[in-house]
């Protein structure tokens, strides 16, 4: 079988429109439609929210917009088009009635879900959570975020919660459904039989049947609706297909691992730092240290912390740029500057990227001061060297998780593959080297979207249906070579595993 699948890929600054080719020499992508993820701030204030509350949303009908167009442009381009697939960032979800969006939904860095988390904490202990859901704590898991809604009512106009790429498929198709990947990072779902753990639902207080049944990435959801298919101009057997709609899962399935001894960081505005696992490890040691167990496709277990990322550093860009540049403009300031930083000489210090001062928007470089100053460490000087020290300290993070995963799962991590946006910032690479004392890999940079291809592809049969995860990995494998960096002397990889 011959055809082109479309990856629908939406990330927390950006949205890409691909078409992606895959057969059993390689796979192969080109970008279609590229545009802009604003989240907007709302003024909220009222009765319960307080005359000062500030919302932060996403924009979905704009990207929605931007979806369909691209989608057109991706059908005009490829007429053989045979499947489309839509991923997103994890835990944010659309309340719906009767099918009709109930307002915009949140962003997971809107700073509602605190009274989520002690409404949660209350029913159910933090170490139970854990047991039960398998996830690193993160104040805006879905869990706690639909605790925040039930609070101030919203839920109760509520009979539908779908998360984001699901929202987007059932736009496309009619179809209501929860991909299981995603549906992971709700802590909700059981890891170990990957299915709605409907007593933590009910103690919690959460209606069983909110969210719709769940998937399995490569289940095809349905034709387009006939009223989309005429928007973007498809014929009638242009369909979705369920994906790794996490962005982070299909990611992983785009990491060429090759043994027990490889760990992958999927660096873009956050860093998913892990290994991939045959089942999940609930054990008390593993929450100590923050891991999660998030859901990966066919079945295996995405063993990872969330560590920051490169948001650290665009949300330092925008404070320094007063002036509202372009992208374009800041992405060539950004290039200066790394490369200003990677000549710092003086040694600077590394702070905590994990801390959570630095989710929330704001100025990143006034709050990285913040915490030198409370940790008598002096704080990095001018913007070298402040880009100089997120660096080091994303890399020192990185580093540190993955002591952590070699302690927990008694591997021994030799190779770290870094994917997505970092993998093509070379100083934060290398310095993952030189932090970590193993070999990294850079590349694939559109892991995502590869991911989402494959698993796409071989739904459809472009590829062997049968093919196993590490048949779909050699198809990455043959069809770009990574980027080596290698810890810079001997001293440093024995202090690194030394320290
Ligand atoms: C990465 C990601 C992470 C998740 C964070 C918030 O884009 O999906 O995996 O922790 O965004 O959803």
């Amino acid at each position: 079988m011959s055809g082109a699948v479309a990856a629908v890929d939406l990330g927390a600054t950006s949205g890409r429109v691909m078409l992606g080719w895959a057969d059993r020499d390689g796979v192969r992508l080109r970008h279609v439609a590229r545009f802009a993820n604003d989240p907007v701030t709302v003024p909220e204030g009222g009765s319960r929210g307080g005359a000062g509350r500030v919302g932060l949303h996403w924009d979905v009908l704009g990207l929605w917009r931007s979806v369909t167009a691209g989608l057109a442009a991706a059908v005009r381009d490829e007429p053989d088009l045979v499947s489309i697939g839509v991923d997103s960032w994890a835990v944010d979800y659309a309340l719906l009635r009767d099918g009709r969006l109930l307002g915009t939904p949140y962003h997971y860095r809107d700073e509602r879900t605190a009274e989520g988390v002690a409404a949660v904490h209350a029913a159910v202990s933090p170490q139970e959570l854990f047991t039960r859901a398998g996830l690193q704590h993160l104040p805006f898991n879905t869990v706690f975020q639909l605790a925040a809604d039930r609070a101030s009512g919203v839920l109760d106009l509520a009979d539908r919660a779908l998360l984001v790429p699901d929202l987007f498929s059932w736009w496309l198709t009619g179809v209501a459904a929860t991909e299981s990947t995603n549906a992971s990072t709700t802590g909700l779902l059981s890891p170990v039989d990957r299915a709605w753990d409907v007593d933590l639902l009910d103690r919690v207080g959460l209606p069983g049947g909110l969210f719709a049944s769940l998937v399995e990435p490569g289940t095809r959801l349905g034709p387009l609706l006939p009223s989309v298919a005429s928007i973007i101009g498809a014929g009638p057997a242009l369909g979705v297909t369920a994906v790794g709609s996490h962005d982070t899962a299909s990611a992983v399935v785009a990491v060429p691992l090759a043994g027990d001894d490889a760990a992958y960081v999927s660096s873009g505005t956050w860093s998913l730092v892990g290994l991939e696992l045959p089942s999940p490890l609930l054990t008390e040691e593993a929450r100590a240290a923050g891991f999660t167990n998030e859901g990966g496709v066919d079945g295996r277990t995405r063993f990872l912390k969330n560590v920051s990322g490169l948001w650290l550093l665009s949300e330092s860009m925008r404070s320094w740029d007063g002036s509202g540049a372009s992208a374009a403009e800041r992405s060539s300031d950004l290039a200066a500057l790394l490369a200003e930083a990677a000549e710092v000489t003086r040694p600077v210090s590394v702070f905590d990227a994990t801390d959570e001062r630095f989710s929330p928007p704001g100025d990143m470089p006034a709050r990285i001061e913040a915490w030198c100053v409370e940790h008598d460490v002096e704080p990095p000087r001018g913007r070298a060297e402040v880009v100089r020290s997120i660096l080091e300290s994303l890399a020192a993070a990185y580093a540190t998780t993955l002591r952590d995963a070699e302690r927990l799962s008694g591997r021994t991590i030799r190779t770290v593959h870094v994917v997505g946006g970092g993998s093509q910032n070379a100083l934060l690479c290398q310095l993952t080297a030189d932090r970590t004392g193993c070999t990294v890999l850079a590349g694939p940079v559109e892991a995502t979207a590869i991911g989402n291809v494959l698993v796409q592809a071989r739904a459809a049969g472009l590829v062997d249906p049968s093919s196993s995860l590490e048949a779909l990995r050699a198809l990455v494998s043959a069809s770009s070579a990574p980027v080596t960096y290698r810890p810079r002397s001997v001293a440093s990889r024995a202090a690194a595993r030394a320290s």
